[in-house]
């Protein structure tokens, strides 16, 4: 998109390149969500076709390379040590499964490859096995992405040396209703992490949950927060929650789906190029809600039937759904 400015110097119009806005106030957001649904759409959706083609979505297959026992005390998360789930605890999973699943997902037409770690950090000889990882994972032509936790800067430069090409690292919440979710560590080191992320060069995919008895403000806060890093995130998931039983989270009230798509809508708004993923929580969405999501300018998800260790809609059925819809996936630029 492009702006006609008036250039004082010479008293003449010119175009320039929109700046992407990272000073965005609270009360705007809020003004946004508080839309009529039909025009907070239409804004989202038309703010889309000005930066992507509303018909494809971008795929990715995750993968949990290590499952459990982590130490942090995310109260919606069934890996943590402190919460009573049945999840059965594994330990790394060798290269060649981890490259066995990355084919697979390959094949069924994934551009990018998503390993996910129940780390609170890794550590320096734990990063040598996922360096492994991401240099096989690459060199099928595949995006690779890796979600580890927390990173010291020399870590990113080590994974940025590999050829990482994306970090995911959520903010997961509004700074003021963080504590009430997660008590093992600050939003300050999330946002530090993000911070030696981005400085290295590395994509950064951060998001948040939705649905964990947040209000409306501490969503708009979210947002604010990501859409007001010095760069906006490359890709922005915006989980629904998915109740796990032993996690303080489960049983809590559902967020209405309303609300979840007009925050997909701002969440638009707010970072016009970024990629906007409709992540976990989809096996409790109809086809209807994950439309009105994609109109309200999500373009990307997660494929295959398993996120990290809970269900996620079986190929089959995204594809049908894709179809219905005339949509299709994105593929990657020849380049690469
Ligand atoms: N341990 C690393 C971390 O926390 O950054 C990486 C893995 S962690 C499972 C990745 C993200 O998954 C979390 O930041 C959270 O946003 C999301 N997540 C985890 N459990 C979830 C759940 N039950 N429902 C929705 N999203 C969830
Ligand atoms: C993200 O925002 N959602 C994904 C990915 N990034 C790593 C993970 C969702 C996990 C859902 C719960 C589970 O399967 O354990
Ligand atoms: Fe650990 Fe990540 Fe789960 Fe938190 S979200 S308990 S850090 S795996």
């Amino acid at each position: 998109m492009s702006l006609l400015r008036n250039n004082s110097t010479n008293n003449q119009f010119e175009i320039e390149a929109e700046a992407l806005r990272t000073d965005w106030d609270i009360k705007e957001i809020e003004n946004l969500f508080d839309k009529p649904f039909v025009d907070l759409l239409y804004q989202a959706q038309k703010i889309h076709r000005q930066n992507f083609d509303p018909n494809t979505v971008q795929v990715s297959t995750l993968l949990s390379i290590k499952t459990g026992a982590c130490p942090e005390d995310c109260s919606y998360c069934s890996q943590s040590a402190q919460n009573d789930t049945s999840l059965k605890r594994e330990k790394l999973l060798s290269l060649e499964k981890v490259v066995a699943a990355a084919k697979e997902a390959k094949d069924s037409g994934v551009t990018r490859f998503c390993m996910g770690a129940a780390w609170r950090n890794p550590t320096d000889k734990s990063l040598d096995n996922v360096i492994e990882m991401i240099t096989e994972v690459k060199s099928l032509g595949m995006e690779t992405c890796v979600t580890l936790g927390m990173l010291s800067r020399k870590q990113v430069q080590r994974l940025k040396a590999a050829g990482l090409d994306y970090y995911n690292h959520n903010l997961d919440t509004s700074p003021e209703f963080y504590g009430e979710v997660i008590t093992t560590r600050t939003y300050q080191d999330r946002l530090n992490t993000i911070g030696y992320v981005q400085t290295a060069g590395i994509k950064v995919c951060s998001g948040g949950i939705l649905g964990m008895g947040e209000t409306r403000y501490d969503r708009a806060r979210l947002l604010q927060e990501l859409a007001n890093l010095s760069q906006h995130p490359d890709s922005v998931p915006i989980n629904d929650l998915v109740q796990v039983k032993g996690t303080p989270l489960d049983g809590i009230d559902r967020l209405d789906s309303f609300e979840f798509i007009r925050t997909i809508a701002v969440a638009r708004i707010l970072m016009p190029k970024s990629y906007v993923r409709l992540s976990a929580g989809r096996v409790e969405m109809n086809d209807e809600m994950q439309s009105l999501c994609f109109l309200a300018g999500a373009n990307s998800i997660f494929y295959g039937e398993r996120l990290l260790t809970t269900d996620n809609p079986v190929e089959n059925h995204d594809d049908a759904l894709m179809l219905k819809l005339g949509m299709k996936k994105e593929k990657l630029p020849l380049t690469l």
